[in-house]
């Protein structure tokens, strides 16, 4: 099955009881057995879902994996993922990353005893220098929130299998339409389906998908046994959302690419981080390992004052002043104060992300609008 055709038909199976060409909301927490473990594969719904199943099967298409896991958020599939480890093991991760997920490993699992090394992995050299005995994985997010540095997937994954140590990618800002890092070695993708997956903004889930049978039976342990799992009315929506998935990023991508350039040629506008340009650090990997470049930009203004950023941050009509991304409609964030406001100043500056940086998750609207709606705003 090509590509597009999979969004629409992944996990899709008419309901056995009616037809229904749509998997049903099965609304229930529990299933009636005939006797005392005699039963249809569904005993509890934390533990199986219909509609949660049919979805995973559905992630686990999309991203070129055998098996898929969904949770009740993004960090709720982190979380499964570093559970997977043991007191004074290591992880090496990348300097940006989302600042929940920073969050979720610096405020959480350090207290039990878990060391994170946070390194830039633009370059492989730097993630080789930290591998040592107690390094059990490393988390890769590419391209990062919000400064788009690209990690190079199967480099990581080839140095880190001759060490025997899991790679996971979070692969929220690409989406399984734009890349799929299960084909380029990894171990795990995870996903925040709150975003381009679900696509609507209505919806908070998240998502691992693997190939190893091992690995599924111990992320399953986990989803079960921690209990973050989805409500099966926000799987069907997710379900839905996959169907378009490739129509909408396709528009993403070349609303996203329009506005990159826009902002480039603006006179008042600094520094651009867009993969999609020639002269970005990371854009020949982009192109070997991505399908196209994405709808996620970030920029700073030549006038680098908190103060201007603020007044673009809230002088945007289209663009809606809001945390998340990957919806159908213009978002504008404010990384400093916003998504990345639980990561310490001084580590934030350190490693470029400064305090007037903007990040936009071009959305799907017309071109034109959007273009308008920033060069009002930064005018
Ligand atoms: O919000 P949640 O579904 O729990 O997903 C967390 C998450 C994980 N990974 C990446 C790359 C993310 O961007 C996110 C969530 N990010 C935002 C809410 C944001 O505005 O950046």
């Amino acid at each position: 099955m090509k590509q597009n055709t999979k969004y629409i038909h992944a996990g899709s199976h008419p309901d056995p009881s009616t037809g229904a060409i749509m998997t049903p909301i099965y609304q229930t927490s529990t299933y009636v057995q005939e006797a005392p473990g005699v039963n249809k594969g569904f005993e509890y719904a934390r533990s199986q879902n219909p509609t949660r199943q049919a979805l995973e099967e559905a992630l686990a298409i999309i991203e070129e994996g055998r098996y898929g896991l969904a949770f009740s958020s993004g960090v709720a599939a982190t979380d499964a993922v570093i559970k997977l480890l043991s007191p004074g093991d290591e992880v090496i991760c990348g300097n940006d990353m989302y600042g929940g997920t920073y969050r979720l490993f610096s405020k959480v699992f350090e207290r039990f005893g878990i060391k994170f090394i946070y390194v830039n992995q633009q370059d492989v050299a730097n993630i080789k220098a930290e591998i040592r005995p107690a390094t059990k994985l490393i988390w890769v997010e590419t391209p990062t929130n919000p400064l788009m540095n690209i990690a190079d997937i199967e480099a990581i994954t080839s140095l880190a299998k001759q060490h025997n140590i899991i790679t996971c990618v979070d692969n929220t800002f690409a989406s399984p339409y734009l890349q799929n890092p299960l084909t380029l070695g990894a171990d795990i993708v995870m996903h925040s389906v709150t975003k381009y997956l679900g696509g609507h903004s209505d919806v908070i889930q998240g998502a691992l998908v693997m190939n190893d049978k091992d690995l599924r039976e111990k992320l399953y342990f986990l989803q079960k046994s921690c209990g973050a799992v989805p409500g099966p009315m926000d799987c069907f929506l997710v379900l839905r959302g996959i169907k378009t998935l490739h129509v909408r990023m396709q528009r993403h991508c070349e609303n996203g690419r329009a506005v990159a350039h826009f902002l480039r040629s603006h006179p008042k506008v600094g520094k651009v981080y867009w993969p999609g340009f020639e002269d970005h650090q990371g854009h020949d990997v982009a192109k070997k390992q991505m399908r196209d470049f994405g709808g996620m930009i970030s920029f700073e203004l030549k006038d680098d004052s908190v103060e201007t950023a603020r007044k673009v941050l809230s002088s945007t009509k289209i663009f809606s002043l809001a945390e998340s991304l990957g919806g159908v409609e213009s978002l504008i964030n404010h990384p400093a104060s916003m998504t990345h406001a639980s990561i310490p100043r001084e580590e934030r500056i350190k490693n470029g992300l400064s305090d007037s940086l903007i990040r936009l998750s071009v959305g799907i609207e017309d071109q034109e609008d959007l273009i308008e709606d920033l060069r009002q705003a930064i005018n």
